[in-house]
C-alpha cells in the first residue's frame, strides 16, 4: 500500500512535564523517522511526500478561532519576550465565570487546550498543518485508486506527526493539535462517502475524535482503549459515552482493564468491527496507535509485536477500503516493527 508523509514534522520537537521537570517529549520526532525507515525496509509499498491542501478542510473539522490561535501562537508567545515553547498553566474548569477566549496569549493556551501535553514552538504550526496535509493525500489516494476486484480491503497509510486523536473542535492536548483522522473522515464524508467509520486502537482513548462527530450518525466513532477511570485522558472514554442527538447510538467506547493482552483485546475488536460493519459503511479510518505495545514507556496493554500483525488481518476482513492514520506509540525501537506488522498483516 502507499505511504504518504512530511519532512516538516522535524520542525516540532516539544517538551513536557514529566517527574517534576521539563523533558524532550515521548512525542519525538524520531518516531516518524524509524516507522518511515521500516516501511522503506519492509517493502511495504510506494512512499509520496504529502500536498499541501487548502485551510477549508482544516475548518470544516475545528473551530476557526482554534486554528487562527494555532496558527498564530507561537508569534504570540513570542512578542511577550519568551523563546522557549509555549505551554498552558490555568484552565476554565466547571465553575470558573468567564467563559470566553482572553485576550493575553497566556489564557488563550488554556482556553485552547485540555492538559499541558501539546507544547507549541516555533515550527509547531508547519508541521501540525503538514500532518494533516498527509492524512489528506493519502485519503485522496485511495479514494482515487481503482476499486480492483476480491474484498475491497484496499488501504493506504497516513504517517502522520504529530499526532491528533486527542485535538477536539476547539482544543488541542495529549500531543496533539489538529484532528487527523477527523479531517480525513470529513473529506471523505464530503466526496461522497454517506457513512464513514473511525475505528481508534490507540492506547488512549480518543476524546478529540469523539467530541467532532459526537453529534452525527454518518461518522461512527468506535474506540478500545485503557478504561479512564485509570488512564489518561480520565475525563473521556467510558462505555456510556453512545452519542448525543442525531448522533445518538453512533459513538462506541470499549474500555479495556489495565494490563490488556490480545487475548483478552481481540474479542472486543472483534466486536466493534461487527458495529461497523452494521452502520453500512464505506470507508473506514483506522486511528493506528500502537502504545498498546508490551513496551510502551506510558502505556499498560500487553500487545507483542506478532500480535500488531493479527491486528491488521482483522481489519482486513471487515473488507473495507481503509485508511490508516498514524497515531500514538513511544517505544522509538519497535514502533516501526508494530505500525508495519499492522499494515503487513492487512495487506495478508
Ligand atoms: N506519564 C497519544 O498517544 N500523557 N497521546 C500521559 C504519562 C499524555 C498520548 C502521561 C499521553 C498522550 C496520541
Ligand atoms: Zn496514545
Amino acid at each position: 500500500m502507499l505511504t504518504v508523509h512530511s519532512p516538516a514534522h522535524h520542525l516540532h520537537h516539544g517538551v513536557e512535564l514529566k517527574d517534576g521537570t521539563v523533558k524532550p517529549s515521548f512525542e519525538s520526532p524520531d518516531r516518524a523517522d524509524t516507522v518511515l525507515a521500516r516501511v522503506r525496509a519492509s517493502g511495504l509499498g510506494p512512499v509520496a511526500e504529502a500536498i499541501a491542501q487548502p485551510r477549508e478542510a482544516l475548518t470544516d473539522v475545528h473551530a476557526p478561532r482554534y486554528v487562527d490561535f494555532l496558527e498564530t501562537a507561537w508569534a504570540q508567545w513570542t512578542a511577550t519576550g519568551r523563546q522557549h515553547d509555549a505551554l498552558p498553566l490555568v484552565w476554565p474548569v466547571r465553575g470558573l465565570p468567564v467563559t470566553d477566549e482572553p485576550q493575553h496569549i497566556d489564557g488563550k493556551l488554556g482556553f485552547y487546550a485540555m492538559d499541558a501535553g501539546a507544547p507549541i514552538g516555533a515550527g509547531t504550526w508547519a508541521a501540525v498543518r503538514a500532518s494533516a496535509d498527509v492524512a489528506l493525500t493519502a485519503l485522496d489516494a485511495l479514494l482515487d485508486a481503482p476499486a480492483g476486484t476480491g474484498t475491497g480491503a484496499r488501504g493506504s497509510f497516513a504517517l502522520c506527526r504529530p499526532p491528533g486523536h486527542h485535538a477536539a473542535r476547539a482544543y488541542a492536548g495529549g500531543y496533539c493539535y489538529l484532528n487527523n483522522a477527523a479531517i480525513a473522515a470529513q473529506r471523505a464524508v464530503r466526496r461522497g462517502a454517506r457513512r464513514v467509520a473511525v475505528l481508534d486502537v490507540d492506547f488512549h482513548h480518543g476524546n478529540g475524535t469523539q467530541d467532532i462527530f459526537y453529534e452525527r450518525a454518518d461518522v461512527l466513532f468506535a474506540s478500545l482503549h485503557g478504561d479512564p477511570a485509570r488512564c489518561y485522558p480520565y475525563f473521556a472514554g467510558q462505555a456510556g459515552e453512545t452519542g448525543a442527538g442525531a448522533g445518538l447510538g453512533f459513538n462506541a467506547n470499549y474500555p479495556l482493564p489495565w494490563g490488556t493482552d490480545w487475548a483478552a483485546y481481540v474479542p472486543v475488536l472483534d466486536e466493534a468491527l461487527r458495529r461497523i460493519r452494521a452502520h453500512g459503511t464505506e470507508l473506514l479510518v483506522v486511528s493506528l496507535g500502537v502504545d498498546t505495545f508490551e513496551g510502551d514507556p506510558i502505556s499498560h496493554f500487553r500487545l507483542r509485536s506478532e500480535d500488531f500483525l493479527r491486528l491488521g488481518e482483522r481489519i482486513a476482513a471487515a473488507g473495507l477500503p481503509t485508511l490508516f492514520v498514524m497515531e500514538g506509540g513511544y517505544m522509538v525501537d519497535e514502533i516501526g516493527l508494530n505500525a508495519v506488522n499492522t499494515l503487513l498483516g492487512f495487506e495478508g
